[in-house]
């Protein structure tokens, strides 16, 4: 099976064709991964899939964990989230938090973890007419275009993230799950597997920066939220179903658009994806 990689966003996402991941081999599994290593979000599109074989895959890249949102977890996956599913309350009104899902702001997953998420993977199974599209941003990219000035004050220092961050949105948690412990993470982060520096950073989960008086922490909180994507360093992608799309939660934030007409269905499967050998629940 001979993969062929097309380079999206400039300096960031590709497609990869060729490729059916219910029988991929591990020849192709390799270069596909050090594709997703180079492009930080990688696109397969025409995938045709039933649950487990969307596991069985999701399983190659690292450990699956059920994400902390119990009300939005797959009844008989628990690693399974439904996106976009559920979003009609009882009243008839339509339930936010599950509609704007990752459309509050720029960010990256699991930042409130110990250990971060790798990967988040989303397998498209019911796409809107219109809207609904997915942005990416380049994290290697925002920490290059930082400001030497930025660059020395970050350099070596931690952040304390947590769930729900300064504002404390924790909607999607049922009430004995919302209280989190603060996670520390460098703010200026070597990337495991290609040791590439990124700005690891999200401004919806970051509480302070370590070592730095409240004010200036919160003044580089701000000036980071205006410097974190750079206009440059983007991939929007617009969903078809069958797609699958990865993308890599230590170099690249992402946003989802949240404007689909809501009487449409828009849902995706989705997988958190951790590194081998590390669980943090
Ligand atoms: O629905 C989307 O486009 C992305 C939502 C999101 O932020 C996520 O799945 O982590
Ligand atoms: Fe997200």
């Amino acid at each position: 099976m001979g993969i062929q990689v097309r380079q999206l966003g400039s300096q960031i996402g590709a497609e990869v064709s060729g490729v059916d991941v219910k029988r991929i081999d591990d020849a192709s599994f390799d270069a596909l991964y050090r594709a997703w290593l180079e492009h930080n979000v990688l696109v397969l599109p025409g995938q045709d899939l039933e649950i487990e074989h969307f596991l069985h895959y999701s399983r190659r890249f690292g450990v699956l964990e059920p994400h902390p949102s119990k009300s939005t977890r797959h009844p008989d996956y628990p690693e399974i989230t439904m996106l976009g599913a559920n979003k009609w309350q009882d009243d008839g009104t339509l339930n936010m938090a599950i509609y704007r899902r990752g459309a509050e702001g720029w960010h990256t997953d699991g930042a409130y973890d110990a250990v971060p998420f790798k990967a988040t993977q989303l397998y498209a199974v019911a796409i809107p007419s219109r809207g609904g599209d997915t942005l990416f941003a380049s994290m290697y990219s925002a920490y290059d275009a930082l400001p030497q000035r930025l660059k020395d004050r970050l350099d070596g220092r931690m952040a304390a993230f947590t769930y729900g961050g300064r504002r404390k949105t924790t909607a999607l948690l049922n009430e004995e799950d919302r209280y989190w412990k603060p996670v520390f993470h460098p703010i200026i982060r070597t990337h495991p597997e290609t040791s590439r520096k990124a700005l690891y950073f999200d401004p919806g989960k970051i509480l302070r920066i370590d070592g730095l008086s409240e004010s200036e922490s919160d003044s580089i909180i701000d000036e980071l939220t205006e410097r974190m994507i750079q206009p440059d360093a983007q991939y929007r992608h617009k969903w078809t179903r069958g797609d699958i799309v990865i993308w890599d939660n230590r170099c690249s934030y992402h946003l989802a658009a949240g404007d689909y007409p809501p009487e449409e269905e828009r849902i995706h499967w989705r997988v958190s994806i951790h590194e081998f050998g590390t669980t943090n629940r």
